[in-house]
């Protein structure tokens, strides 16, 4: 079922369970081409999440900056190529959530393991601000921040579990989120890890 979350944003609880060995099997074909890593943060900092892609362009972070590119600097390959039913599902979730004709063309996939975080940020490296991002958690439930449209507002936090789906457009898409550092568990279907798979439009 729809929830809303805020104005845009709306949270499809437990959407992806039915499909989460799938999708797990086609994490781990991707990121057999194209490893997990620990990026560089242009400060210099190395993130505790660890990130691969696949799609025609790949978010990544290095000394230089943020970008999409068509390639993976660290391994020098093209990303895979995006899997169907991952373009289907982040399709018909957008349509749920009223964004038609949602076309992706990223998607970025964020493995973290016990302590790993993401601090407060915006998305906005993506040409068309207009289009959604989703958002498909597996595994290891994680406390998500979801703030305002300055760095110093509010924050609400919402707890994402295995399979829940999140659709985030609209004013919402602007807004400030994080991750808390992740809890150690073991999950029957991802052990150790959670798995964040986020579909965008990086280019028009
Ligand atoms: C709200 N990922 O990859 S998913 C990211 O769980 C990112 O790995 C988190 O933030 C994760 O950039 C959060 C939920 C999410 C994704 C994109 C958003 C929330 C968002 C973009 C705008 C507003
Ligand atoms: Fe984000």
């Amino acid at each position: 079922w729809a929830e809303p979350l805020a104005e845009g944003a709306v949270i499809l609880r437990r959407r992806a369970r039915e499909h989460a060995g799938e999708l797990m099997r086609l994490v781990e074909e991707v990121s057999a081409r194209n490893p997990f890593h620990h990026r560089i943060t242009p400060g210099g900092h190395r993130m505790s999440v660890a990130m691969t892609n696949c799609g025609d362009f790949g978010w990544s972070t290095d000394s230089r900056g943020y970008q999409y590119s068509e390639r993976d600097n660290a391994s020098g390959l093209r990303w895979p190529a995006m899997p169907d039913r991952f373009r289907q599902l982040a399709r018909e979730c957008a349509d749920e959530a009223g964004f038609a004709q949602f076309n992706p063309d990223a998607c970025l996939i964020n493995r973290y393991e016990p302590g790993a975080k993401l601090t407060l940020h915006q998305d906005k490296d993506e040409q068309d601000l207009k289009q959604p991002i989703v958002s498909v958690s597996l595994g290891l439930p994680a406390v998500f921040q979801f703030g305002g449209f300055d760095r110093g507002d509010a924050t609400q936090r919402v707890l994402l579990e295995h399979g829940d789906i999140v659709v985030w457009g609209g004013p919402s898409r602007l807004r400030f989120h994080g991750i808390l550092p992740l809890k150690p568990g073991i999950h029957p279907l991802t052990g150790a890890f959670r798995y964040n798979l986020t579909f965008r439009r990086a280019f028009r």
